[in-house]
């Protein structure tokens, strides 16, 4: 009897250990934190986490300690969920941010690239749709908010004779009520308006109109969805997917991503996961490479992908294009700029490009960041000229057409060439 008793004691207590076993185990299969490493540790934003569900979708949970959120809301939507992890911080590179006004160089990368080749055949853009995924843009700036691509389905009147764009109603029924001109992802409101310059600078890369000698657009009448979703401390994981979710439910043609060039975007699994999705929509991502390593020498990012990928720049996706950036005085590639034969498709300037920044003033940049708009442009003349194409041929014809030099280290061996779009 009293063998039979702690047999019976003894074989519940088994059972619970396998039970609770089980169950952690499950927690931390679908819980990576990743907390061996330091840059992660550092840049995991507190008492916020990320969740990808079995439905596709990803979202934000924050408010509970990572105990609460591990131990019971995991506990008690586990079956409905793929990953979770840590909300990690994504910063704007603001080493490549200049307080230089004038370039000595101003104006060589159209003469490097050759954009009058397209520009004299009277492509500059028209109808083709830029999401510019970065801190947003000056609305005060006439020319770049005159540039923006407004939501079609949120202007006009509604059925009770009201302004859509300021009805209080998601009049498109995307999930953004008066979502007019783009989103900020940060203080969630539809107005991206850019307070550290950086977007900005990127977006009038692409778009700025032709009266001044130097500062040009590469593709003046495209229209950008300016959508801001980082600053020099707020961004993350979490608005970075907000904003690319954003950009293909506006069906933007281009999406530029000019970040993750630090190491906080190989903490996440969730990222890439949901990067790898873009591959089925009609859009091209372009992304910058990266500015190198901390002292600012670039990295061959097929060997820094292995351990620390840095994405976007490291997705590989089918219809994306990775840009290195060109020094106009080697007319080699910038020393901070990441180059891979794998990795990086081709390079384009991104040395003394001058741009728009903060109040309508100019400023000398440089950075991968400037490399990535001057591809997005260019893809915008390319459907311009070939307005057939879907974005895997349009991706084709730009890579087949850069100039080739066995020094650049990356997939075509090549950089950025207008001239030879236009000849093929
Ligand atoms: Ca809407
Ligand atoms: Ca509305
Ligand atoms: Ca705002």
């Amino acid at each position: 009897m009293r063998k039979k008793m702690f047999f019976i004691v003894g074989l519940l207590f088994f059972n619970y250990l396998v039970i609770s076993c089980d169950r952690t185990n499950n927690q931390v299969e679908v819980f990576d934190d990743n907390r061996s490493n330091k840059a992660c540790a550092e840049n995991k934003i507190p008492n916020e986490f990320i969740v990808q569900w079995k439905s596709g979708k990803i979202s934000k949970v924050d408010g509970m300690s990572q105990q609460y959120f591990v131990n019971d809301f995991l506990t008690q939507n586990l079956d409905q969920v793929v990953k979770a992890e840590p909300n990690y911080r994504i910063t704007v590179d603001s080493s490549k941010i200049s307080t230089q006004n004038s370039c000595n160089q101003a104006g060589w990368h159209h003469e490097d690239i050759q954009s009058q080749a397209m520009w004299g055949k009277g492509h500059f853009g028209d109808n083709v749709v830029i999401a510019v995924t970065d801190t947003g843009i000056d609305f005060n700036n006439p020319e770049l908010f005159n540039s923006i691509a407004k939501n079609p389905g949120e202007v006009g009147v509604d059925e009770n004779g009201n302004d859509k764009e300021t009805n209080n109603i998601d009049d498109d029924n995307n999930g953004y009520v008066d979502d007019v001109y783009g989103l900020d992802a940060l203080d969630q409101d539809m107005i991206p308006n850019d307070e550290v310059g950086h977007g900005t600078a990127v977006t009038s890369t692409i778009v700025a109109k032709h009266d001044h000698p130097f500062l040009k657009g590469i593709a003046p009448n495209a229209k950008i969805i300016p959508i801001k979703f980082l600053d020099n401390f707020r961004g993350s994981t979490a608005t970075a997917v907000k904003a690319i979710e954003y950009a293909i439910l506006r069906g933007a043609d281009i999406i530029n991503a000019s970040w993750g060039g630090n190491d906080s975007t190989s903490c996440s699994t969730i990222l890439p996961d949901f990067l790898k999705t873009i591959e089925q929509k009609q859009t091209i991502l372009v992304a910058a490479s990266g500015n190198g390593d901390a002292l600012g020498r670039g990295l061959n990012l097929d060997i820094v992908s292995k351990t620390f990928p840095i994405y976007p720049a490291s997705a590989n996706l089918k219809n994306q294009i990775t840009v290195g950036s060109i020094s106009p005085l080697s007319k080699k590639r910038s020393s901070f700029s990441n180059y891979g034969e794998n990795s990086v498709e081709l390079f384009a300037p991104g040395s003394q490009i001058l741009t728009q920044v903060l109040d309508s003033k100019m400023a000398c940049e440089d950075g991968t960041s400037f490399s990535a708009p001057l591809v997005s442009g260019t893809l915008a003349l390319v459907m311009n000229a070939y307005p057939d194409l879907n974005p895997i041929q349009i991706k084709k014809v730009l890579l087949d057409s850069t100039k080739k030099d066995k020094d650049f280290r990356n997939l075509t061996s090549g950089t950025l060439d207008l001239q030879n779009i236009i000849s093929e």
